[in-house]
């Protein structure tokens, strides 16, 4: 019996170990094959993006930002507030793609409150900096004027596709707290002209 019972438990274990190669073979085709299937998937994620890109025109924006500006290094510690693609002078054509960061704080959206060092974007349209520093961004209303004059990315966006009617442009990037109180972290303001749609 004991002899039997030996053999059952060496059994067991041989079964153990083999299941074990088992998986770890398994696990290690899947490896495999994920990599040989990963630039077929990449390529059909590079084919997607460029057919989602064909319905905007990424073409709208004449810009001289050259690429070490729009890869320079982080500024530590300082806080502040920066158009990402376009600058100062820059020609548009309507609808343009604007990005935007910050740095020193988090982007979160309004709806997680009030939580330290974290706040959303602003663009203030042919808009002044606001004067009361405790007075929240306002909100256009709706129909106020031709365009909008004041954006806010509540659900903590960091790009956006304005169109403005063609003509001379300010823009401003400030920063607020949930309450859109402004940390008066912002960007310089810029002017851009933004061109006829036909043109
Ligand atoms: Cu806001």
């Amino acid at each position: 019996m004991i002899p039997l019972s030996i053999d059952a438990d060496i059994s067991k274990i041989a079964a153990g170990q083999a299941r074990r190669h088992a998986v770890a073979s398994l696990v290690k085709t899947m490896l495999f094959m994920a990599a040989l299937s990963f630039p077929a998937a990449h390529a059909a994620v590079a084919a997607k993006d460029k057919d989602a890109k064909s319905n905007v025109d990424t073409d709208s924006i004449i810009s001289t930002i050259s690429a070490s500006e729009r890869t320079r290094p982080f500024p530590v510690g300082e806080k502040t507030a920066y158009f990402v693609n376009i600058k100062d002078g820059d020609q548009v054509k309507p609808p343009f793609r604007v990005a935007f960061a910050v740095t020193g704080m988090g982007v979160a959206p309004v709806v997680a409150g009030s939580i330290p060092n974290t706040g959303h974007h602003h663009i203030l349209i042919d808009m002044p900096m606001p004067a009361d520093i405790k007075a929240p961004i306002p909100f256009d209303k709706p129909n106020e004027y031709a365009h909008q004059h004041y954006k806010h990315f509540g659900s903590g966006e960091t790009e956006t596709l304005l169109d403005l009617p063609p003509g001379k442009h300010t823009l401003r990037l400030l920063f607020a707290d949930h309450k859109h109180v402004p940390y008066y972290i912002s960007s310089k303001e810029i002017s851009i002209v933004v061109l006829d749609k036909t043109r």
